[in-house]
């Protein structure tokens, strides 16, 4: 074990790194918590930190060394006294009287200055205290961080010029919980989601319309359908019966029902699937107002997709109103679907970003599916996607939610369904196991339908 990992697991004993469902000051739900305020009462452990704190620039010749208040005081404050680099203290407010100095101490102007800082996120608050201290005259020669939250704060600053380094990324953090037994793998998992899906601020960043504006906005009939649907019986909950019996799914329907907007189904999984008991389920869902959603997934060339869609055993083209593709073949699946619902009774949802821990589907696979999308939005009425920026023309869909559980074991990674409305920028909820695997499915479709309505209205 390194110093390092050693450093790591000490402050994970003390709780300095915290793992479960947190929600930070912006708003946003975490499945860690980093606080080194605690750090302040242990004075070895800070000189611990101060020493791996300033092996990070072993060359460094700076002048001067400050910390952001009020977490990175005492460590500034001891690396200060272990390297016998003077101290500068940065006010977080004005006094609102005599000099009104923002930063404390005797420096000079034109003189490198190392900022301390305990955790970077966005990257936001930094700039504040670097803005202050070049305010000042005092140049930033480098910034230390102890973690960097690999939310985008670090590559920002440094594409803005700073030479910013981190003692560790969460990434290399959970692998050594993970190594020496600390974390489990659903955990880790859900952090490593977290991190790959926090594009969070750009989505919500763009103002999506709400659903009433879109009964008459909607560019498609069965976006229309969908949405006045969840209007009328205040849902944005698609229950996905991931149920291999015809029987479960109707069992599943008859206690579900009356509270879901679209039942969304992998027809291929159902062993006894038939296209009259598909009648059966289309006129259970014409009674209970939901609408039929096939997960297909799509992928392959246009011609394949084609007859996917509408041959087959399950002849999807005559029972579903949603479908999901992929646009991993370019836009083939996209145009197989659209050239088939000549009526426009079948809508298209491609799938841009999976909610899987290990997808593929990185920031350059979304541009240029983007792209895709764009060229065929006639067709497409939703997009199925965690935290990614869509188009505000088109909902967004988002799998991979569960009120308890932060993933599967096998790939899936969960938020809870506020997360992914307020956060994540989702328009309707997509949930299976939190639903047929609980205890009553009936009071968890119940519970779901009304915790994503409630979010909703708070967008
Ligand atoms: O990225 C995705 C896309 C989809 S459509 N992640 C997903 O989990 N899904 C589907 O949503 C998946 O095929 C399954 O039917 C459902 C999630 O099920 P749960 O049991 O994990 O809630």
């Amino acid at each position: 074990m390194t110093a390092k990992e050693a450093f790591l697991l000490e402050m994970y004993e003390l709780d300095i790194i915290k793992f479960g469902r947190f929600t930070l000051k912006s708003g946003i739900e975490s499945p860690f918590y980093i606080d080194l305020r605690g750090l302040a009462s242990n004075p070895t452990l800070l000189k611990t930190l101060s020493q791996h704190l300033l092996e990070l620039l072993p060359d460094g010749d700076a002048q001067l060394i400050c910390g952001v208040p009020y977490a990175a005081l005492p460590i500034a404050t001891v690396m200060s006294i272990t390297s016998g680099i003077p101290l500068v203290i940065k006010r977080k407010e004005n006094k609102g009287y005599g000099t009104q100095k923002m930063v404390e101490g005797v420096y000079e102007a034109g003189q490198g200055c190392l900022l301390v800082e305990d955790v970077v996120t966005s990257g936001k608050s930094l700039l504040e205290t670097i803005d202050e201290l070049e305010r000042a005259g005092i140049v930033i020669q480098a910034i230390l961080v102890v973690i960097d939250r690999e939310q985008g704060g670090k590559k920002w600053l440094r594409a803005k010029g700073y030479n910013i380094h981190a003692l560790f990324g969460i990434t290399e953090a959970v692998a050594v919980f993970n190594r020496y037994g600390k974390l489990d793998k659903a955990a880790a998992e859900s952090v490593l989601r977290f991190v790959r899906h926090s594009h969070a601020t750009s989505a919500q960043a763009e103002k999506r319309p709400c659903l009433a504006d879109r009964t008459r906005t909607a560019h498609h009939p069965v976006m229309k359908k969908l949405v006045e649907t969840a209007l009328e019986k205040e849902t944005n909950l698609i229950c996905a019966a991931d149920l291999t019996t015809a029987d479960a799914v109707f069992a599943l329907v008859g206690q579900v029902g009356d509270h879901i907007c679209a039942l969304k189904l992998h027809a291929d999984i159902v062993e006894d699937f038939s296209l009259e008991w598909m009648q059966e389920l289309r006129a259970l869902a014409a009674q209970k107002k939901f609408l039929l959603f096939a997960d297909r997934k799509l992928a392959d060339i246009g011609h394949t997709a084609g007859l996917q869609f509408s041959g087959g055993v399950h002849q999807i083209a005559t029972w579903a109103e949603l479908i999901t593709a992929h646009v991993v073949a370019g836009a083939g699946s996209i145009q197989a679907i659209k050239s088939q619902a000549t009526d426009r009774q079948t809508a298209v949802v491609p799938i841009l970003q999976m909610s899987t821990v290990d997808t593929l589907t990185d920031s350059d696979y979304l541009k240029k599916a983007l792209n895709v999308i764009h060229q065929h939005g006639d067709s497409i009425v939703a997009i199925v996607a965690q935290g990614a920026a869509i188009p505000p023309r088109f909902l967004k869909f988002t799998p991979g939610v569960h009120s308890a559980a932060q993933g599967d074991g096998s790939g899936q990674g969960y938020h809870s369904s506020r997360h992914a409305i307020l956060n994540h920028g989702a328009d309707f909820i997509i949930v299976g196991r939190g639903i047929y695997r609980s205890e009553n499915p009936k009071s968890a479709a119940i519970s779901y339908q009304k915790k994503g309505w409630e979010a909703l209205k708070e967008v």
